[in-house]
């Protein structure tokens, strides 16, 4: 199933058969290939050689260095078609978010190409005569990169993107449930390379393997920053460790993505918004939405409105006309059923959520959607279950519809649908969502690169991608220089 592809896509045969680590597509369960895992010396030999391609990129002009990403960019526009396929057989996604999460690959390698002649710094005004003071920007180190299986490209992507052309090196831990598509990313940046020529050895390199690899990355001090997207659970043990050697994260962990859906909202846009954001990635999404806050005056018939537009959702093979691929895994479809019988001891009622296809691909996990209605926030619904599930909560008064929503210990993205405008900027203000992310008339999930993504509380407090999160990646250094021929001392101390 993958074996064209990944040839296609520039991979040697070797690195995905013969391997100990076996490797499965969702779509049908079975093994499509299998990888070798490297050990922990493998991964140190690879740190050494990734500080020595640094010490010489640093050095490039950094408008060098977006050449490299410009190539890149090129590279991946060329193979955008068959990269998509290979994320959609390797995550179940459905091929249209497979060509999604290569385009957003392509628009980050344009965002950090016009960055690469703007990573600008300040001139501050100083309190001496004779003086003067700036900010700027120097590159920082190897940036190490754990990403998650949901987003098996894009992610490596937005980090690499942005470190390159800050003049760091990359050393690039991917999910164990999807080498392949790493593989295939790493294959493609090596086409970059030769094009480009003249980088250093080991400047973005791969490392297939299990956790001990990635705690060899963690505990590393010569990584001055590690960005990692995963589960809370993974954050809460990589923040504090890497804190312990003063080194840095980017955590972009779990979400618990809420929409309020006033009276005054347009409901058929607030339809189409829930289906993309609740049922898209068969709710395998950082961003998907799991909460849905609505007025009690429209409640019965939003929920009857969804589950019409749930039941007419096709699910199947995620490479042909269907809206929902599989689970990732058995594990997934096994933490889906053990949230709904939560859910149900807890007082929902459950529409939905049933496996599918079961006697066509017995060991694949399809499942419909499914519909909560809950009668409180209560223990099941403030968790994060990576799964299509959508709990549905009503609310009286505003107020109500906004503590609700930041009453979950999660805080990446929300939105509101609503025609008033001060429900909506009241959303939006100080008082308003506690989140990283929150729209106005848009569902929760689907970000833009050119912003910047991550939230606040459980989620980790990292932001990745646009506006300035390339700060993340630089080291900052406040210069003060004296062109006078006195030695004054700031604060007026005298010391003669
Ligand atoms: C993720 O699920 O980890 O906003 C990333 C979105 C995508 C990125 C999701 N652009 O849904």
């Amino acid at each position: 199933m993958v074996d064209g592809l990944l040839k296609g896509l520039g991979v040697s045969e070797a690195a995905f058969t013969n391997g100990g680590y076996p490797v499965h597509t969702p779509i049908d369960g079975s093994q499509v290939a299998s990888v070798t895992l490297e050990d922990k010396a493998a991964v140190a030999g690879k740190i050494d050689l990734a500080h020595q391609a640094f010490l010489s990129w640093r050095d490039v002009p950094a408008p060098r260095r977006g050449e490299l990403v410009r190539v890149f960019g090129e590279v991946l526009r060329k193979n955008k078609e068959q990269l998509g396929e290979l994320v959609s057989v390797e995550t179940g996604k459905i091929f249209q978010e497979g060509l999604g999460e290569v385009q957003e690959m392509i628009d980050i390698c344009d965002f950090a190409v016009g960055l690469s002649r703007q990573l600008y710094g300040l001139t501050i005004a100083s309190e001496r005569p004779g003086h003067h003071m700036r900010e700027t920007w120097q590159p920082l180190g190897i940036v190490g990169v754990i990403s998650a299986f949901n987003f098996p490209a894009a992610v490596w992507a937005w980090n690499t993107s942005l470190a390159l052309v800050c003049g760091n090196a990359v050393l690039w831990k991917p999910s164990e449930k999807t080498p392949l598509t790493a593989l295939a990313c790493q294959a493609l940046f090596e086409q970059a390379l030769k094009i480009f020529g003249q980088a250093p050895e080991g400047l973005s390199q791969l490392i297939i393997g299990d956790r001990e690899a990635g705690e060899v990355l963690v505990d590393d001090p010569r990584i001055p920053l590690i960005s990692a997207t995963g589960s809370t659970r993974m954050g809460k043990e990589v923040g504090p460790r890497v804190a312990a050697r003063f080194g840095r994260c980017i955590l972009e962990l779990g979400g618990n993505n809420a929409m309020i859906l006033a009276p005054s909202a347009d409901l058929d846009l607030a339809v189409r918004g829930i289906l993309f954001s609740a049922v898209g990635t068969a709710g395998q999404r950082c961003t998907t939405l799991r909460r849905l806050i609505v007025h009690r005056s429209i409640k019965d018939e939003v929920v009857a409105r969804v589950k019409a537009a749930y039941a007419k959702v096709r699910i199947g093979d995620p490479r042909k006309d269907n809206l929902i691929g599989p689970l990732i895994d058995k594990q997934a479809f096994q933490s889906m059923q053990g949230a709904l019988s939560q859910a149900r001891d807890e007082g929902g009622q459950v529409f939905g959520g049933e496996r599918k296809l079961q006697d066509q691909y017995p060991n694949a996990y399809y499942v419909s959607p499914a519909i909560v209605e809950m009668p409180g926030q209560s223990a099941v619904v403030r968790h994060e279950t990576f799964a299509p599930i959508l709990y549905v909560l009503a609310y009286d008064d505003f107020e109500e519809a906004l503590r609700l929503n930041n009453e979950v210990p999660q805080g990446l993205s929300s939105c509101i649908f609503t025609l008033d405008v001060r429900e909506a900027e009241r959303f939006q203000s100080a008082s308003g969502s506690d989140c990283g992310i929150a729209n106005v008339n848009i569902g929760t999930s689907g970000a833009e690169i050119g912003g910047a993504f991550g939230g606040e509380k459980e989620t980790g407090g990292g932001r990745e991608s646009g506006s300035d999160s390339w700060k993340a990646y630089m080291r900052r250094q406040t210069n003060t220089i004296n062109y006078s021929r006195e030695l004054p001392l700031a604060q007026g101390i005298v010391f003669d």
